[in-house]
């Protein structure tokens, strides 16, 4: 039997159409997984008269493919992908590589890398954005690992990924596990994007006064605007045009519990950026909106004990305000994005990661869940100045938010003089505000620190560090 072109470890949702992916494109696989029914279920249905052969072994599995083997193994992250590595081992030849594309956290990736090179063996971290649909018809992928086994997969994952029309949505990252620490940042920018359009659609409903129909008209519009056009505004509108199908004849939206869960990226994020030392609070308010969402019992009994402002319904004008919710969203999602890069910029230092953000902000253009028009715009930034401090900075940008920070100061006082939480509007604003004073009320913590620690401080107006006697 001819040797196969490429093995693909892990049929679930993502592996599945992934392979169908692959094969579209011209290249022969051999697939496996850990349970055999998935396999044969796969082989009489969607895989029926491609160029797929299964594997009912890994023995048969690594027979079957040509050398040097090239393995993508999409199974969960964490121990399944340890369990999968150690089983390979003792099959592979020195120069096989192992490309893991799933979530999986990128100090596991750098250990892996370690462990396997010390083998002979290439293995890189591929992040795989895009859900379902994106790895069948066109993934965002961030493969990290050597530049070598970048050019083994290269002309795969080329061919797999979404294209956009300044190419393919695919680049070399860079080195150890800088892949899976790029996804891992993008899906916290992602957890950022979907907060801010959950408080749009929030302040519209409760302020507003707006119905479904109603909503899906803005955020269509929206859509069609090129600040705000993305999948997330795109797929926002369509969900206000589904109606429960179990026959309440409600919008489907308005029926869903309002408790978030979070598999962990978001987390990671949050955890990273306090390692490393970034300030990334629209994300972190992100993650935490979905924590406190998830404890509605308790949120349910806090709300008859506790209430907020009576408002009186609004009475202004509508598409004014509409319209400021809008810029609020497009301001909010700008310092989003800033803090995203921002913690790029620093790990790529820390880990000598040599990061080429206009690049990443361009392969996420397309098939990623936070595809959207505004990327090119972040793209060109980063394309006029590589050194930018922060993406605030870019003229763009600043002109953006010089022209729409009053309506995005009211509409983030109008929430809070009625008591609706917009915590990562306010998140954003504070980080814009803090980002560009001059002088923050920080001397004060220093002196506090001073005076019962004897931390020291540094002056304003001479060099050194110093200590008062505060008593
Ligand atoms: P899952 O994350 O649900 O994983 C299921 C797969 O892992 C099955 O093939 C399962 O085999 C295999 N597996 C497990 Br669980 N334990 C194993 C073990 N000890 N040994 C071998 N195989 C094992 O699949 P998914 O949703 O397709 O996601 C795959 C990866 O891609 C994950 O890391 C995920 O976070 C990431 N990802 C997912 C999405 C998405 O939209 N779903 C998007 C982007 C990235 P079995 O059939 O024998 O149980």
């Amino acid at each position: 039997m001819a040797l196969q072109q490429f093995g693909l470890i892990g049929l679930a949702v993502m592996g599945e159409n992934l392979a169908l992916n692959i094969e579209r494109h011209g290249f022969s696989l051999t697939v496996y997984n850990r349970t055999a029914e998935k396999t044969e279920a796969f082989m009489a249905d969607r895989a029926q008269g491609k160029n797929i052969v299964p594997a009912y072994s890994l023995e048969d599995f690594v027979a079957s493919l040509e050398r040097p083997r090239r393995i993508l193994v999409m199974v969960k992250a964490g121990g399944p992908v340890d369990a999968v590595v150690e089983q390979l081992k003792p099959l592979l030849d020195p120069g096989d590589l192992i490309i893991d594309g799933g979530n999986s956290l990128f100090t596991d990736t750098e250990r892996r890398v370690k462990d396997l090179e010390a083998l002979g063996l290439g293995f890189m971290g591929m992040g795989v954005s895009g859900g379902e649909e994106g790895a069948l018809n066109g993934p965002s992928l961030m493969p990290g690992g050597t530049q070598a086994a970048y050019e083994a997969v290269e002309p795969i994952v080329r061919s797999i990924a979404a294209q956009v029309d300044d190419g393919p949505c695919v680049t070399y990252i860079g080195p150890g596990g800088s892949g899976h620490y790029v996804k891992m940042v993008h899906n916290g920018i992602e957890y950022g994007d979907m907060q801010l359009i959950a408080e749009a659609y929030d302040l519209l409903k409760s302020v507003v006064g707006l119905n479904a129909s109603e909503l899906h008209q803005v955020f269509s519009d929206w859509n069609e605007t090129p600040e705000l056009n993305s999948f997330l505004i795109e797929i926002t509108a369509d969900i206000f045009t589904k109606l429960d199908d179990l026959g309440t004849g409600q919008p489907l939206v308005e029926l869903i519990l309002d408790a978030a869960g979070q598999k962990g990226t978001g987390r990671w994020t949050v955890e990273t950026a306090l390692e490393i030392g970034v300030a990334i609070p629209t994300i972190i308010a992100a993650v935490n909106a979905r924590i406190l969402s998830s404890i509605k019992t308790e949120r349910q009994a806090a709300s008859e004990i506790l209430s907020g402002p009576i408002a009186e319904p609004f009475s202004g004008d509508r598409q004014a305000l509409i319209d400021s919710i809008r810029d609020a969203l497009y301001c909010s999602k700008i310092c989003s994005y800033a803090q995203g890069m921002a913690l790029l910029a620093k790990a790529s230092q820390v880990y000598n990661y040599s990061l080429n953000l206009g690049e990443l902000a361009r392969i996420w253009k397309g098939g990623c869940i936070i595809r959207a028009g505004f990327l090119n715009k972040i793209k060109q930034a980063y394309d006029a100045d590589p050194t930018l401090a922060n993406l605030l900075l870019a003229p763009e940008f600043r002109q953006t938010i010089l022209d729409r920070q009053v309506a995005w100061r009211r509409v983030i006082a109008i929430a809070a003089e009625r008591g609706i939480p917009v915590p990562a509007f306010s998140a954003s604003l504070d980080y814009f505000d803090s980002y560009r004073r001059d002088r923050l009320p920080q001397n004060l913590t220093q002196a506090q620190r001073d005076y019962f620690g004897a931390h020291t401080y540094e002056r304003t107006d001479r060099s050194g560090t110093f200590h008062a006697q505060w008593f």
